[in-house]
């Protein structure tokens, strides 16, 4: 298998798993990536994630979904992105299990055209805010990947009239960054029904790829995982 092959093989993999290819990049050593096997460099580190509504419905048939263990979906993550690094020769990295963390946010940069939004998460053109990281695969192989096109501005230095900003119901987002604790407590009122049950208001404010918002479901297993997290 030639190495193009490799990563087409990968990402083939990825999708009948739910998982969406997220770009991939040969990495400097200002990308603090892991060694793909002891003492070699990482040569390409490829992305996989969410990306609009497809990957979380493939996770919702999971075992993992069903068995009312805690972190379903990172268990999830963990098994599938093992999976696909074991049968690459690579490596598994994720997103979770910190801290410290990976860089994912900085990784994606590197790999696709997102950039930070004023909510603190990054924006896609066309996923909008609706999209994630699942895990990650250190490759020894220099695989060129092709480079992603990039748009003179991010969608958000082109919005002027930056919705997202004002509609938190508590003011969770600011200049000075995400409240967690002011949400987390909101989250917990009669008031926070809305955030809860339907997803994020402030995120769901945003214009770009609104059509790609999670569904019910998604919206509400991903708040409660964010309260469970943070007891107010
Ligand atoms: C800790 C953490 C949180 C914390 C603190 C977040 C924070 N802003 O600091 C809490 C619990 C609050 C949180 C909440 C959420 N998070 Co969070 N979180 C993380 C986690 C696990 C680690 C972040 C970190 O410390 N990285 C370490 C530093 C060294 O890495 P980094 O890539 O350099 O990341 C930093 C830069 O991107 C930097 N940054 C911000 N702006 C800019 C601008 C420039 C120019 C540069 C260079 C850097 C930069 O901010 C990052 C630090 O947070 C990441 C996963 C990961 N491993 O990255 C997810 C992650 C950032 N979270 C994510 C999500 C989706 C959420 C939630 C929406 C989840 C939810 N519904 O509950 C909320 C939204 C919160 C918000 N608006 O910020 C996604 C974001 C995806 C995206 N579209 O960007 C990530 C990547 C997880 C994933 N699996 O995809 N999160």
């Amino acid at each position: 298998m030639n190495r193009q092959d490799c990563l087409e093989r990968l990402r083939e993999a990825a999708a009948a798993e739910g998982l969406a290819y997220r770009g991939a990049f040969a990495p400097r050593p200002t990308d603090s990536v892991p060694d793909a096997r002891p003492g070699q460099p990482t040569g390409t580190l490829a992305l996989f994630g969410f990306a609009g509504r497809d990957g979380f419905s493939r996770f919702a048939q999971s075992p993992e979904f069903a068995d009312g263990l805690p972190h379903p979906l990172d268990r999830w993550s963990r098994r599938v992105v093992e999976a696909l690094a074991a049968d690459a020769g690579g490596k598994a990295l994720f997103p979770f299990g910190g801290p410290p963390y990976h860089p994912f946010q900085r990784w994606a940069a590197r790999a696709e055209d997102v950039r930070p939004s004023p909510l603190g998460l990054f924006i896609h053109p066309v996923w909008g805010l609706w999209h994630s990281y699942r895990g990650a695969v250190a490759l020894v192989e220099r695989i060129k990947a092709p480079q992603p096109l990039r748009a003179a501005a991010s969608s958000c230095d082109v919005c002027a009239a930056k919705p997202c900003l004002s509609a938190c119901p508590v003011g969770a987002y600011s200049e000075a960054g995400f409240a967690v604790d002011r949400c987390a407590a909101h989250l917990g009122t009669p008031e926070g029904r809305a955030c809860m049950e339907g997803g994020c208001l402030a995120r769901r404010t945003c214009p770009v790829g609104a059509h790609h918002a999670h569904d019910p479901q998604h919206a509400a297993f991903t708040m409660r995982a964010f309260k469970a997290a943070h007891p107010a």
